[in-house]
């Protein structure tokens, strides 16, 4: 008797997924691929997701694993029952690649003054500004996992002075470490450049607020590519408008697409992006997963689980 072929089901609420339907059939031709809202997503046995509809797995009897299509897995488990069940993320070298060049650019542009060139140029300034070298601009990560470890490292060796936080400890040669709730004033007081590369959880949730910036040095300026809910968006607009900030680069938001009427897309001092720092490939995404769902089926282990008492 042949095993019943695996069904898979993309699952959004706020995206279409259908264009990975054709890729993952073509990379696993035996499976039945379902695209939500069809109705037949519910029998699914491998629910793949970016911000699925809420209570979904609940109402999916026949399904063994979630995997989220990014390397964040907030949306895909929040306020949902995942059961016990196994849930992967997308761990890639070339989504890796895609937020050092964002967040390399976002460095040179507080660094080197582009920032307030633009302001120059606005006014027709012609006015020189000494050069900073890298080693005097202090650049901070927070979140040293597989993507801020790699940003922390390139930027080392781009000659800034590095230093990083993490949750547990953490040892990156030529970066200075602090972690958990009791290192975080220390890392944010030594910060001229503060970036957040940390999961959505529960602890993390609107860490960028008042209470951080008022421990960076006057001056400071954030590079955010972590997600929308890390921010307070009315507290940085305080700070930027106090000057204990400088500027901010923004890649994520609460809301996406950011409202039009949001106050960030004309603060003074704030570059908006669409949520682009970033992305695997779908080519990639549909690798990873079928290359899981191949070890599912084997009753190997899954690679890049995440942690769910830890929330990522
Ligand atoms: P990882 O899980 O590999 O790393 C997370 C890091 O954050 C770890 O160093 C972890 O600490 C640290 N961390 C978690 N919780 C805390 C806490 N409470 N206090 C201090 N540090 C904490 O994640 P990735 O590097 O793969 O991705 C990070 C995030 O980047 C994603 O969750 C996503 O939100 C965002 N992202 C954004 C993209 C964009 O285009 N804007 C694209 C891709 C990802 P420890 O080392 O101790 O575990
Ligand atoms: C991700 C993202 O988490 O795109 O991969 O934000």
């Amino acid at each position: 008797m042949t095993a019943a072929p695996i069904h898979i089901a993309f699952l959004s609420q706020s995206a279409s997924l259908a264009y990975f339907q054709p890729m993952m059939a073509e990379r696993m031709p035996h499976a039945e691929v379902s695209v939500w809202p069809d109705p037949r997503c519910l029998e699914a046995e491998v629910a793949v997701c970016w911000n699925p509809p809420p209570g979904i797995y609940a109402r999916m009897p026949r399904l063994r694993l979630i995997h989220s299509i990014a390397a964040g897995v907030d949306n895909v488990i929040e306020g949902q029952d995942t059961r016990g069940l196994p849930v992967c993320r997308v761990v890639d070298p070339g989504l890796a690649r895609g937020m050092i060049e964002y967040v390399r650019w976002s460095v040179l542009y507080f660094h080197r003054q582009f920032d307030r060139m633009a302001v120059q140029q606005r006014e027709r300034v012609w006015k020189r500004l000494p050069l900073q070298a890298a080693e005097a601009c202090r650049v901070g990560v927070m979140g040293l996992g597989e993507l801020g470890g790699m940003v922390a490292r390139t930027l080392r060796d781009d000659g800034y002075d590095v230093g990083g936080w993490s949750r547990s400890p953490r040892e990156i040669d030529g970066v200075t470490a602090w972690h958990g709730a009791e290192g975080l004033s220390a890392f944010l007081a030594r910060t001229d450049v503060l970036i957040c590369l940390l999961p959505l959880t529960d602890a993390t949730r609107g860490i960028l607020g008042a209470r951080t910036f008022a421990q960076l040095p006057r001056g400071a300026a954030l590079v955010h590519c972590g997600r929308g809910e890390h921010l307070v968006a009315d507290e940085l607009i305080a700070a930027l408008t106090s000057e204990q900030l400088r500027g901010a680069v923004l890649d994520v938001f609460p809301v996406e697409p950011l409202p039009t009427d949001s106050p960030l897309w004309g603060c003074p001092g704030v570059v908006v992006t669409p949520h682009m720092a970033s992305m695997a490939t779908s080519t990639e995404v549909v690798s990873q997963v079928a290359a899981n769902i191949t070890r599912l089926t084997a009753g190997e282990s899954l690679r890049n689980t995440v942690d769910l008492a830890r929330g990522y």
